[in-house]
């Protein structure tokens, strides 16, 4: 048995998807956080995937890919309980979902608009681990590329603006809930701790507040929060 460990890059939406994972199961995993601009170095290890987070389990083994990171931590450490829905059609379909369309949101809300591409490039630039030099190159240099060539044209081509496209995806989801707290049901399963991962990492941001004012999508998160050890 060795120590579990889960590379991550501090602002990354993947990474937060498993990070919630493992503080609700309370599972002793050390997290090393990569260089941003030295991903390929840092994750030599990965044999090419190069990209976080990556999840190397106690026994050594290593998992790629926040979705199947997840069900892996969940089936070896868990019993498989929070993805004892899956091959059920409501379960596959939400979950194929959530990692498409909640997934898209996530640079839209942060870097869609000239203030929320300059303040969100700046945190970035303080959360993360970088060089010196890359820091403030980072700071500078990120947002015009964030904001100009990738998130506008995002924005642009849903047609809504990014807080009516978070608050559509709120909508949606917590509207199939069947009456329940969570998508799961009383509990929270899989899908749920998944989109649970795409919102919480916008949570450093100020953006975070538009998403604040949708009440049920709210209430869910805060209901999310409390499954955290
Ligand atoms: N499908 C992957 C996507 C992971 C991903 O794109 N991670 C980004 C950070 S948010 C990354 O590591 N990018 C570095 C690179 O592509 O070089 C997952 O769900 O884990």
């Amino acid at each position: 048995m060795s120590q579990a460990t889960l590379h991550v890059l501090q602002t990354c939406p993947f990474s937060w998807k498993v990070r919630g994972l493992i503080d609700h199961l309370g599972l002793d995993v050390d997290e090393v956080q990569v260089n941003a601009m030295r991903t390929k170095r840092d994750l030599a290890f990965t044999n090419g995937w190069n990209k976080v987070p990556v999840f190397t389990d106690d026994g050594g083994e290593v998992i790629v890919d926040s979705t199947p990171i997840m069900i892996h931590i969940d089936k070896k450490y868990n019993n498989g309980t929070l993805s004892q829905n899956s091959g059920h059609e409501r379960y596959d379909s939400m979950l194929a979902h959530v990692d498409e369309a909640w997934k898209r949101a996530t640079i839209p809300i942060l870097y869609g608009s000239l203030g929320a591409a300059l303040s969100t490039t700046r945190r970035v630039s303080k959360m993360e681990k970088f060089g010196f030099i890359s820091r403030r190159l980072y700071a500078w240099a990120g947002f015009p590329i964030m904001w100009g060539i990738i998130a506008r044209k995002r924005v642009k081509k849903d047609g809504r603006t990014p807080k009516k496209l978070w608050h559509d995806l709120l909508t949606d989801y917590t509207s199939s809930f069947e009456g329940h707290t969570f998508f799961g049901g009383e509990k929270p399963n899989l899908v749920d701790f998944a989109a649970f991962g795409y919102m919480r990492s916008i949570s450093p941001f100020k953006q975070f507040k538009l998403l604040e004012e949708h009440e049920q999508g709210m209430m869910w998160y805060k209901s999310m929060e409390q499954q955290l050890k």
